[in-house]
């Protein structure tokens, strides 16, 4: 029988997670397949606090985080697991209690998923995708309207007080929050996103100096490619007030692809007004990429989980199919009409 637990207050998450924290432990901190800024910020600054607290604690993720979050303190000692799945494997079977960060499916483990099928140990579940199955958790802080996972693992260290907060945790909390929010752009639902943010940069060493290590780092082959996605590759349907952007793996190549490179691609056809819904396409790997980010109440999520096996948020969403790249758009284009409706009433 599978049991549907409710989402959890966060009064019933801190008596939990305290039975959890209780005694000195060996804690795995997982994230998502490919890292964004969120996914590692939030690991290294939960698992920062936790070693404060006295526990042994190693973070895993999938596969490996682009270089502009290379700097993060502590970023050098997390393991990518598809370099070397046996010491994961081993890391995550030697663990007392699993922590799951910025994601909250399986389908988002990558090639970690099998490992996780077959692990009982406690999983603990933070973060602020939709959507979350409550059944694989002990105990979840699983909350939408927060910004980021690095944002709800700050209310978790000032939950224990101003004191677990170091110049690193405040520096790894920041570029989730900054990553995730496009800069403070979007994803704010309430003020404490500043209040939090002011107590984080009183901390940190230098507020402008983060944003320049996140932002100002592409490579030359980077904005050509971000500067070829908009010239040539944008397709507007007005009709839809959409926009859509596709890159083959070719196309990719020729801009000598890294990973990360066409992170926040996505978001330029929004900045036009008459824009709603904005559609990044990639191919690597074999597999089709979404990337979906709207403006107002049209919902991403929706569409990504019922078409492209993805989901997320309102506002921005990702999804993937097994087919190629000509066949993904001609999905695309063919459920667009479903949404019209949606996209063009303001
Ligand atoms: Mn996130």
């Amino acid at each position: 029988m599978q049991i549907i637990m409710s989402i959890m207050t966060r009064d019933q998450f801190f008596t939990s997670f305290n039975e959890v924290i209780h005694t000195p432990s060996r804690f795995t901190v997982l994230s998502h397949v490919n890292p964004d800024g969120d996914a590692i910020g939030s690991s290294l600054a939960f698992s920062q606090m936790l070693q404060k607290l006295g526990h042994a604690v190693e973070v895993i993720v999938p596969n490996d985080f682009p270089d502009f979050l290379a700097w993060m303190p502590g970023a050098s000692s997390i393991h990518v697991y598809d370099k070397d799945p046996d010491q994961c494997d081993s890391i995550l079977k030697a663990s007392d209690a699993l922590f799951v960060l910025d994601f909250n499916h399986i389908s988002r483990s990558g090639a970690i998923r099998n490992t996780l099928e077959n692990l009982n140990i406690d999983k603990i579940l933070i973060d602020h995708h939709r959507d979350a199955d409550m059944s694989q958790f002990r105990c979840a802080l699983s909350e939408t309207e927060v910004s980021s996972t690095s944002e709800l693992v700050a209310e978790i260290i000032l939950h224990y007080g101003e004191q677990y907060l170091d110049d690193a945790i405040a520096t790894n909390l920041l570029v989730g929050i900054v990553t995730d929010t496009g800069s403070f752009a979007h994803s704010i639902f309430h003020p404490e996103t500043f209040s939090i943010c002011a107590k984080l940069i009183e901390k940190a060493p230098s507020y402008n100096q983060i944003h320049q290590l996140v932002y100002d780092t592409f490579s030359e082959n980077r904005l050509r490619l971000l500067g070829y996605s908009i010239s040539n590759k944008m397709e507007i349907l007005d009709e839809y007030a959409t926009a859509i952007i596709s890159l083959s793996k070719e196309e990719l190549s020729q801009f000598d692809y890294q990973v990360g490179d066409t992170e926040g691609v996505v978001n330029y056809p929004l900045s036009m007004k008459k824009m709603r819904m904005s559609v990044l396409v990639t191919e690597r790997q074999g597999v089709i990429r979404f990337s979906f980010r709207s403006k107002g109440s049209f919902s991403v999520h929706e569409l990504a989980q019922k078409y492209f096996n993805g989901g997320g948020h309102t506002n921005a969403a990702g999804g993937t199919l097994n087919c190629s790249m000509d066949a993904a758009l001609e999905k695309l284009h063919r459920i667009l009409p479903e949404y019209k409706e949606l996209l063009i009433n303001k």
